[in-house]
């Protein structure tokens, strides 16, 4: 059966219904929503028609019903015994009432369907006239729209928590006028080092200063995440550049993205970015830095899957997927590395109210307290599919460095409360003592290597930011050895400023030596380079804090100029391959760590002490300031990463 109403009303066919790959072959993916939207139309002006033809339908039933109701209405009045006719007319004229209403109804009704489908025609016409560019722009907007919604369901805000004491975040003006010039010196320094990373490297990890493009490492994986960016945020913050700060802020608002198929060093994606990420929220307050440091930290978990609980060194952020390096001994991952997740792993706990980030690195404490030392020293290589030490090297540089540097931090940041972190650090130490230092011929206390029963007497540049963490250790040491200690970072330091001052460019090498008569100078040429590391400025920064000996801030002092003058080029600043040279050449590159910490301790070394006090401030491994999380303040007790 066909009704008149299905069929057009104008003359007009429509062009055939063909908005798929066919119609546009390159947009078959963006063609999917409009090509629905049209379909739809048409059923719901189908289904209109269709139900609209319903009534028009010769369906008995219905007639009946009018029948039967007319009866109702007629029957006292019909003489059956004089028959129909005589009632005819009053039948007749009864009929033809209602005939009429009935008529009418039906036009009216006719009337409507025709209009409900002539709009249903012209909306469809309507959308097929629209050009290719104004389907694929409303496409667009319909897929804005849902990346929009998925956006605010991801960026859900965490339940709330009580801030820790963030105090002396925008302070420390020194009154001296020739310490304020020098800090404004170093400000300019860092402004210098962040215009040009804003001119030629934004997005990439870092910057290629004289090439003047980006730079990165396979640290960070083969996607540009704004390494720089996220690691100079602090800096920026405390030394007042609120622009800069912003536009970092911006960049991360927009464009960091985790999702990507790239494969990260999970400790330096910790302590530059988590920890990055978390002084930025801290210190600014803004929402944005929390929730992209949660997302993160969601991204590294998985590298946790492991037999021992260790985890891997690298982990694809998209696929999960982790191993380790394939230099590392024996597959093992690396102590500095798994040990130096600790303090931004509890601040996501707090943060966020789950316990998964404690529980991982607590696991990680337990794991280690169970094993045997050798010597009670830490080896440097664990293989976390057996949960046994690899090749047995120890070392206070690379590679355990930072290890140690978190058992202390964690006690600090607990408000002292974290024994078992510090016990731990106390034990480690006097095996460190015990083992590894040593004082030279020339009366330098130095810090040497482990290796198979056999120290080596060569330290690293890493290893000076030690002469900081004694120093930051004293008080609260075991047998009240406070005095010891902060001697020791003393010697320490000066031993380090020893291996500036015997360089011809005033800036230390990687390593050097005291073996056969040298003292404090890189023997071989792969040693003799400066990267524009912190570490030698970090421990005069936290003498400084504890002795307010001016000796400190007249090391820092040399080592800024020393700095401004070998390492800055037009593009930024470089490190240089060789200290030792008059004419050094360049690295090209201008590393991250160099605007998170080398600027920013030079800076706190030129500022008062109320500008991040180290009493409710603890730096991580980057020289990101983390707040300590005091009891008193806090509901850590009532919050399940703690309980
Ligand atoms: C920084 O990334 C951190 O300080 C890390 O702990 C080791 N060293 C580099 C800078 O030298």
């Amino acid at each position: 059966m066909t009704t008149p109403a299905l069929l057009p009303l104008s003359g007009r066919r429509l062009p055939p219904l063909n908005l798929g790959a066919s119609a546009f072959p390159h947009h078959r993916a963006t063609l999917r929503l409009s090509e629905k939207f049209i379909l739809l139309l048409i059923l719901s002006a189908f289904i209109t028609l269709c139900f609209g033809a319903f009534f028009f339908l010769p369906d008995s039933s219905k007639h009946k019903r009018f029948d039967l109701g007319l009866e109702d209405v007629l029957i006292p009045h019909v003489d059956t015994s004089k028959g129909g006719k005589n009632l005819g007319g009053f039948l007749i004229h009864g009929q033809g009432h209602d005939e009429h209403r009935h008529r009418e109804e039906e036009e009216r009704l006719r009337n409507k369907i025709r209009a409900d489908h002539e709009k249903a025609l012209e909306e469809a016409k309507e959308k097929l006239k629209k050009s290719r560019d104004e389907i694929q722009a409303e496409i667009q907007t319909e897929k804005n729209k849902v990346v929009q919604e998925l956006k605010k369901k991801d960026s859900k805000p965490l339940p709330p928590v009580p801030l820790p004491n963030l105090i002396g975040i925008n302070s420390g003006e020194p009154a001296d006028p020739d310490i304020r010039e020098k800090r404004n010196k170093i400000k300019e320094m860092m402004k210098h080092a962040w215009d040009n990373y804003r001119q030629y490297g934004w997005g990439h990890n870092e910057l290629k200063p004289i090439a003047r493009k980006g730079h990165s490492t396979n640290i960070f994986g083969n996607s540009q995440m704004g390494a720089t960016i996220v690691d100079a945020l602090d800096t920026l913050y405390i030394m007042g550049l609120h622009d800069e700060f912003r536009e970092g802020q911006e960049w991360i608002d927009k464009n960091l993205d985790f999702s990507v198929n790239s494969e990260v060093s999970v400790f330096e994606v910790n302590i530059r970015f988590i920890g990055g990420l978390l002084a930025a929220y801290y210190l600014s307050g803004q929402e944005v830095f929390k929730i992209k440091a949660v997302q993160l930290a969601g991204k590294l978990l998985p590298a946790f899957n492991t037999p021992t609980g260790i985890p891997w060194a690298m982990v694809n952020l998209k696929s999960g997927v982790g191993r380790n390096w394939g230099w590392a001994s024996a597959g093992s991952s690396i102590l500095a590395e798994f040990g130096t997740l600790h303090m931004e792993f509890v601040h996501l706990s707090y943060l966020t109210g789950d316990p998964v980030y404690y529980n991982k690195v607590m696991h990680i404490r337990k794991l280690l307290q169970k094993m045997d030392r050798p010597n009670g020293l830490y080896p440097n290589y664990l293989n976390p599919r057996t949960g046994r030490w690899g090749q047995h090297h120890t070392s206070v540089g690379g590679l355990g460095d930072s290890f140690y540097e978190y058992l202390l931090k964690a006690w600090l940041m607990s408000d002292k409360m974290d024994m078992e972190a510090r016990k731990m650090y106390d034990d480690a130490i006097e095996a460190i003592e015990k083992h590894l230092i040593r004082k030279s011929n020339g009366g330098l206390t130095f810090i040497g290597e482990w290796k198979n029963g056999h120290l080596e007497r060569k330290m690293g540049h890493l290893t000076c930011f030690a002469g900081g963490m004694f120093a930051l250790g004293a008080d609260g040491s075991r047998d009240d050895k406070a005095g010891h200690y902060l001697q020791l970072g003393a010697e320490i330091a000066h031993t380090c400023h020893e291996s500036y001052d015997r360089t011809t460019l005033k800036l230390g090498p990687e390593a050097f030596k005291f073996d056969g008569g040298v003292e404090a100078v890189a023997v071989r040429q792969n040693e003799k380079y400066y990267i524009l590391r912190p570490e030698v400025i970090e421990t005069y920064w936290y003498m400084w804090r504890f002795t307010h000996d001016p000796k400190y801030r007249q090391w820092g002092w040399e080592a800024t100029q020393a700095i401004d003058k070998y390492c800055r080029v037009s593009g930024g600043f470089s490190g240089v391959k060789d200290v030792y040279s008059s004419s050094p050449t360049y690295d090209d590159v201008q590393q991250s760590f160099f605007l998170a910490e080398t600027l920013k301790y030079l800076y706190l070394l030129f500022s008062n002490d109320d500008l991040l006090p180290l009493d409710n401030w603890v730096f991580n491994t980057e020289a990101h300031p983390l707040p300590v999380l005091h009891l008193a303040n806090t509901t850590l007790s009532g919050n399940p990463a703690y309980r």
